[in-house]
Formats: C-alpha cells, structure tokens, sequence
C-alpha cells in the first residue's frame, strides 16, 4: 500500500464525475469521419431496396404492373401488399392502437405513401425500376384539414369504417380517432362563465418535421443457415423493435439481433415503425441476401414521422387581478392517414395534459379530437417530451393574451401565478404530481440577466421613434417559462404497446480496475458514452476515461425502451447509477476482506475505500476490482459485475425561463434577433458542456420552428416542403447566438437527483421566439399570429394591422 495519497480534489478531479465539463468522447471518430451509420453497413451480396411512392394524397390503386421494372437487368423483386398479404404483412400494427399499410392496400391515403418496394442489386438499378413500376390510380376527394374531415361525407379509412370504437374509445364520425378528455370539464365551464376577466384564443402549433441529417434506414439480414435475422437500423428502441419483429414475423426473440449503430440524429424521427423495416425484412428472408433501405431526403420529409398540427381552442380565466382560476383546452389534432404517433399507449395525446405549466391554476379541462386526413401519419416526434411542446406553447400564448386581456405586465402576471417553492411536490389539476422546483428563483435571475425593466424601456422608446417615422424597426420581449415533464416511466401507467417503460444498465467491472457498462438507451448524438460513465465514476470510483458506454445491441445490451422523451438521464441513468451502487456494496465486503475489518468498518471515498478513523489503510477500486477476480473470498462469489432495472417512482419536471429580443423590420418581415437568453434547471447536472450543447441544439430547432419551418401542403394533398430548398434548416449564418444559464433544483426521487434537459430547449424556445414576434406587434393590436413567422406572415401582419398605411 503506498502512503503517496494523492490530494482528495486531485483523485476527485481524475474521475472526470459528475458535475465535469468532459469532452465528449464520441466526437473524435464523428469529426473524422470514422462513425459508422446504417448506410456506411456494407455486406456481401448485399441488395437495395427503393419505394414506388404515392402522387396522390387520396387515390384508389386500379392496378400495379411491374413488368417493365422486372424486366430491368439487376433487379431482384417487386413487393407489392398482394405478396405481403399471405405473411399478414400488408398492414402493421402503429405504436398508438391503429394499423397502417405497409404498402399500398386499395388505396392511398397520403402523397409519398409506400406502393411497391423494389430490389434491386444497388441503389442506381432500384431507383430507375421505381421509375418503371406503372401504378394506375383513381383520384378520390382529398381531405387535408381536419375540420372539414370531421364533417365530410368522405371516409378515408375504408378499413375500419364501420368500426364506432378505437384504441381509444368512441369514434364519432368515420375520419374521428379518438376523444381524450382530461380534468373537471363541468367545474372548468361553470368557473370560466362566470369569471371576472376572460381570454379566449385559437392557437395552431403548424405541422413540422424532425429532419434529422441522417435520414432513417436499415439493413436486414436472414440468415436462413443459423435462422437468425440481424436488423441494423436508425432506432431509438432497438429492443422494442427486436419484440415487434418477433411478434410480426414469428421468430424467435433469441434469433433476432437488432443492433443500432451510431445515428446521426433522431429527434423522434426513429421512434416509429416504418414500412421500409417491414419490407427489408421480408425481401431479405424472400432473397437470403442482405437488404439495405436509406431513405433520401423527400422520402424522409414526406413519410417519416411529422410533428404537432395541433389545434388548440383556449379559455383561461383569472380575477381582476391576474390570479388565474380555470384553463380549458380543446384541441383538434390532425394525425394524417393513419394514428401512428409515438406516445405512452394510454396517452393518445401525450402528455399534453401538462398544458397548465408551470402556474397553479385551479381547476382545468382538456378535451383532445384525433382526427384522419390525407397527411402523412407519425406524429409527437420532435424534440417534443410527448406532446409537451405542444402544451408548453399553449400556456405561454394563453398567458400573453391574457396579460393583454388584464392590461397586465406578462413578467408580473407569470409570477403572481407561479406554483410557490412550498408547493412541491405540487399536485396539478390535471392529474400530474410535479417534484420539485423553485419557478420564482429561476424567472427573477433570468429578468436580472436581461434587464427586463430596460428592455421595456428601450422597446416603449422604440416604438415612440417608430411613431415618429424615425424607424421602422419594432422591438419584441418574448417571455417563456416552461415546466417539462420527461423521464416515462411509471411502469403503473406508461408503456409501449404493454411494454413497461423502465431502463436498465449492466456493468462489468474488469480485473485491472476499467470497465464496461451497456444501457437500454441509446444516443443518437446526446453524448451518453461520455456522460453515463460519469455518473459510474462518480458512484463506483473508477475513472470515466476507464468506463466505456455501450448501447444499441440487443445481443449485448439489457433490455431497456431507448432514448425519447428526454427519459435516459431519469430512467438509465438511474439504473446506471444504482447498478454502481451494488457494484459498490460488493466491493465493501471486498475492501473489508482485504483490509482484515468488519465491512462496516470501511467507507467509500472517492475512489477506494478506507477504514474508518484510519485514513491511510485503505483499498482502491482498481485493487479490489483485482482481488474480485484473482483471489478466494470467503462468502463472496468471483467477478464483479451488477445489473439494475430502474422503474421511476414518477417522472421528473425539469423548468426553465427564456427570453428573446428581437426587432420586427414592418416593411421586410425580417426578424432580426439581439439576444436569447435560456436558463434551464434540469437538477443535478450531470455534464454542464453536454447540457449546453443539448440547449444550443434544441433552441436552433426551436428558432426554426417558430420563425419558419413548415409541413405545408395545397388543398391537393401535396406536400409543397419537402425539399431542404423549400423546409427551412437553419445553417450558422441564420443561427442566432444564445446565452446560458442555470439554476439546480434536484429531483427527489432521482438516485442522483438529475432531471432530464434533452427536449427542453425546443419546449421553451418556441414560445420565447413566437412570443416576441407577437410582443413587437402588439401595441398595434396583434393578438395571435400563428406560426411559422416567416418573413411573408410577419410582413403581411404588419399589412393586416395597417403598417403599410
Ligand atoms: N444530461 C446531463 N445532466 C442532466 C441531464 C442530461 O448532463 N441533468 C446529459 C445526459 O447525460 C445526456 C444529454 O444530456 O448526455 C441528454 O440527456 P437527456 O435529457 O436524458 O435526454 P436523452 O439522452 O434521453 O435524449 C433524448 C432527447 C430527445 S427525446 C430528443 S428528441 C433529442 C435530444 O435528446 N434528440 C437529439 N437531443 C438530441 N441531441 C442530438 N445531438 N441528437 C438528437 O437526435
Ligand atoms: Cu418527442 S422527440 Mo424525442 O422524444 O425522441
């Protein structure tokens, strides 16, 4: 043993723990082109397949004739739902209850849906045959908005016409999905009708798209020797897919590896199920050759999952003061052709029920109308929390025009309404038990940090100057504060087609003291491999430099639900920890072994474990990981290793304030953004450089969105975006720049106190950027403008309200 005890700060700096600004590990093969993502999977034999896609948002297929593509030298097959109907695998069933084609059955419902799926040798012959596929249709009425949908004589799901229940209860019109109320809708009414003061507002949260860079694909492989079905993929669940395959297909579980390699982004887009995995799958066991299928970017624009189209009636109603007493929300939401949205199964609208935010409101309702049309289908995806996106921006409009309702200041007007430090854990109206948070704190640092009181000057003199005609520049505060709700969780009341939605880790310590440990989650680009081991070196001691993170191999990894809705860091990273706890209670029998004292008698410091009272008799990590393996204990089994399945008690409610200032140029449209200001609490912080990059990622999404993102599509059904030329991806020269800040409210019930942060930043960045448009324009008695607030929206407001006069 040797006396040289480094100094404590130094060994605890050498962890690289919690709390450490670690580089991320995984960026040095990303930034020399050394990751390695579904298409850079090359196999021998392997085959291409491509889709024969939908012109049409609504036709009936007469015939499909694919002679000529088959005809064409290199290509291997062309599947149409004629030759997936004997494998019962024309339809599939979506994560949300509903079905949906696999390829085209009859009909089509939505411009880009999946026809035929070709194979061919490689992707160049694929591609021409797609163009030889001769598709004959016959245009049916198209239906792209879901209020007319609910009233028109036109059914879009012949298949289940008839059908007055659904996977969430009754249809009340053929193209209605689904009711889903939550909260005292009686109570609600009956405080709203006789309220003092009362705001009322339509609110549409538009139709946008993930876009990850990398686009979804897979490459399948039966190999029909061995009988097992290797499945590379962009999945964020690799083990869910492996049991949906099992179940779909039949074979075995223990004959099915899904593997996910590194992933360029996911967003959401990954969380689904598409065709393209169905008919690799089938074309591979058909053929007994590999198949790859890599969408390009209008197939990924047109028919990968979309997000919120959320219609959103409001009522808030408060006293002459500004308390508020009732919030009621009635949301008709536009899910496309088929109910394929990514959601806790018993939550077909999320968690949008979190929609009275971060203010304690009495009493509130929300009813939300699933509806078909002619779009394409997904759903929730985004950076969304399930929907959280959508209830966030919700709340922070309904309180602006509720400020403007009450003559109020909306800084003055969130605070008075705020749910109190002593509230936590806060029961909320609808249903949600919110643990922890300190909402004043946070809000008046973040005023502090900007100057709130001198912005309104500046804007009251601004606009005075505009007045004048000295400008024509207006200015825009645009406040937000968020309450996140991420982490699902609870096994009780959240899972995925009965699949409970706990994480796991597993951990392998070796004999000369580095290790391994595998999660259920995996990273499309969050930086788990650096932030997870930090999490272990600080429960078990040994460095993070020494602990390599693996994810995304069901052959290897515990079974766990995978990365969304911002719950690795709640759900693995619980387990993450709690499995180094176990790892660290083995070790303490070990260290007591070895030290010759009762286990007891010894406590973990740091990185080893001393005797009591006696400091300089100790044992590290690395000797007892050694010991563990080389030397008899009595009463202690050889190895160390743990494994942890973490099911949270609840979830956790991360929180944050943002404010944005802007000037509104009246005459261009243009926005031109001074400041972001972002100030998130996602408890203990893990990683403060990765949380910063989770928060510049997400606001760069989020200033998209609100200023000018868009799934659009004509009266026709066609989309009109679905090239990067026409759906806006910010670059740096739009990027704006952003501040971060932070304040730290743990999680009680989290094993290390950590919240999640992932999605945080695109639920309230919307609301800042879209507020501030609204707050440069409200003197001239803007009240709602919905979003994207492109250029040409902003501009024809200002034309609305008589600007240009
Ligand atoms: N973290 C931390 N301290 C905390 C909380 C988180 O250091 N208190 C770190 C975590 O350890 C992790 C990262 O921040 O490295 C994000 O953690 P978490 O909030 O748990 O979110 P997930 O890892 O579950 O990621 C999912 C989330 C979602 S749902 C979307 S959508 C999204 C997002 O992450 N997609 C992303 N951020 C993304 N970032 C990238 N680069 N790519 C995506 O596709
Ligand atoms: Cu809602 S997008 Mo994320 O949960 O993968």
């Amino acid at each position: 043993m040797n006396d040289l005890t480094p100094d404590r700060d130094d060994r605890v700096a050498k962890l690289k723990g919690l709390g450490c600004s670690r580089k991320r590990v995984e960026d040095a093969r990303f930034t020399q082109g050394k990751g390695n993502y579904v298409d850079d999977i090359k196999m021998p034999d392997m085959l291409h397949g491509d889709f024969v896609r939908s012109p049409y948002a609504h036709a009936r297929v007469v015939s499909i004739d694919a002679s000529a593509a088959l005809a064409l030298d290199g290509v291997v097959a062309v599947l149409t739902a004629k030759d997936l109907e004997p494998l019962g695998l024309h339809w599939m069933p979506t994560l949300a209850g509903d079905k949906q084609m696999v390829l085209a059955d009859g009909k089509v419902l939505f411009q880009g849906q999946e026809v035929a799926y070709v194979v061919a040798r490689n992707r160049y012959v694929a591609a021409d045959a797609v163009e030889l596929v001769e598709v004959e249709y016959e245009e049916l009425e198209v239906l792209v908005d879901p209020f007319k949908a609910l009233q028109s004589d036109v059914t879009l799901r012949e298949d289940i016409a008839g059908e007055t229940s659904g996977a969430h209860g009754e249809r009340r019109h053929p193209n209605h999905i689904f009711l889903w109320e939550e909260g005292d809708k009686a109570a609600t009414e009956q405080v709203i009708d006789s309220a003092d003061v009362v705001a009322e507002e339509m609110i549409y949260y538009h139709r946008t798209h993930p876009c990850p860079l990398e686009t979804c694909g897979c490459v399948a492989s039966m190999d029909k020797v061995n009988g097992k079905l290797t499945l590379y993929g962009t999945f964020q669940a690799p083990h869910v897919v492996r049991t949906v395959a099992s179940l779909l297909s039949g074979i075995e579980e223990h004959n099915i590896r899904v593997v996910s390699p590194d992933i360029g982004g996911g967003f959401g887009n990954k969380v689904g199920v598409y065709p393209g995995y169905v008919c690799s799958i089938v074309a591979s066991i058909v053929t007994g050759k590999p198949v790859k299928w890599v969408e390009d970017r209008m197939d990924n624009l047109m028919a990968t999952a979309f997000a919120r189209d959320y219609w959103m009636k409001g009522r808030i109603s408060a006293t002459k003061d500004g308390k508020i007493t009732a919030l009621e929300a009635k949301v008709t939401a536009d899910h496309g052709a088929f109910d394929a949205c990514a959601d806790p199964t018993k939550f077909p609208a999320g968690f949008f029920h979190i929609c009275t935010g971060s203010y304690d409101i009495p009493v509130a309702y929300v009813g939300v109308d699933g509806v078909y049309t002619n779009k394409a289908p997904g759903g929730v995806a985004y950076r969304c929390s399930f929907r959280v996106t959508e209830a966030a921006y919700f709340i922070e409009r309904m309180i602006e025009v509720l400020a403007i309702e009450l003559g109020m200041d909306a800084a003055e007007l969130r605070r008075i309404n705020f749910i109190r430090e002593d509230q936590f854990p806060y029961q909320s109206a609808l249903g949600w038990e919110y643990d922890s948070g300190d909402y004043h704190t946070a809000w008046d640092k973040a005023l502090a940090a900007v100057g709130y009181d001198g912005l309104r000057a500046e804007q009251a003199e601004q606009l005075a100057a505009f007045k004048r005609g000295e400008t024509r520049k207006l200015m825009g505060i645009g406040l937000s504060f968020f309450t996140e709700i991420v982490g699902a969780g609870p096994v009780k009341n959240c899972d995925i087609l009965g699949m409970g939605m706990f994480d796991s880790c597993e951990i392998r310590i070796h004999p000369t003291g580095s290790a391994i440990a595998r999660l259920g989650t995996i990273s499309q680009g969050q930086g788990h491999a650096t932030t997870f081991a930090q999490i272990l070196a600080s429960e078990i001691g040994i460095p993070a430099d020494s602990i390599t993170i693996e994810e995304g191999d069901t052959d290897t990894a515990p079974y766990g639900l995978g990365t969304y809705g911002s719950r690795s860091t709640p759900v693995a990273g619980a387990a993450t920890a709690l499995a180094g706890r176990k790892i660290r209670a083995k070790a303490q029998m070990i260290a007591a072994y070895l030290l010759e004292v009762h286990d007891n008698d010894v406590e973990f410091d740091v990185d080893r474990f001393v005797v009591k009272g006696a400091p300089e008799r100790f044992k590290t990590m690395a000797e007892i990981a050694y010991a563990a393996y080389h030397q008899a204990i009595p009463g202690v089994e050889p190895g160390l290793e743990a494994v942890s399945y973490y099911d949270p008690p609840n979830m956790t409610y991360p929180f944050g304030a943002y404010i944005c200032v802007m000037d509104v140029d009246v005459d261009t449209g243009e926005a031109h953004i001074r400041q972001v200001y972002a100030l998130d609490d996602c408890g203990t912080r893990i990683n403060p450089m990765v949380i910063e990059g989770q928060v510049h990622g997400g606001l760069t999404e989020a200033y998209a969105i609100a200023m000018a993102q868009e799934m659009a599509y004509d009266d026709m059904g066609n989309c009109k975006t679905a090239t990067l030329m026409d759906f806006f991806l910010p670059t740096t020269w739009e990027t704006p720049h952003y501040t971060t800040d932070h304040t730290e409210t743990p999680s009680p019930h989290h094993p290390i106190g950590a919240k999640g942060v992932g999605e945080s930043p695109n639920v309230g960045g919307v609301p800042a950027f879209s507020n501030a448009v609204h707050d440069a324009l409200r003197p001239f008695g803007l009240r709602q403008l919905h979003m994207p607030h492109d250029h040409w929206r902003i501009w024809k407001a200002a034309n609305d309200l008589g600007l240009h006069d």
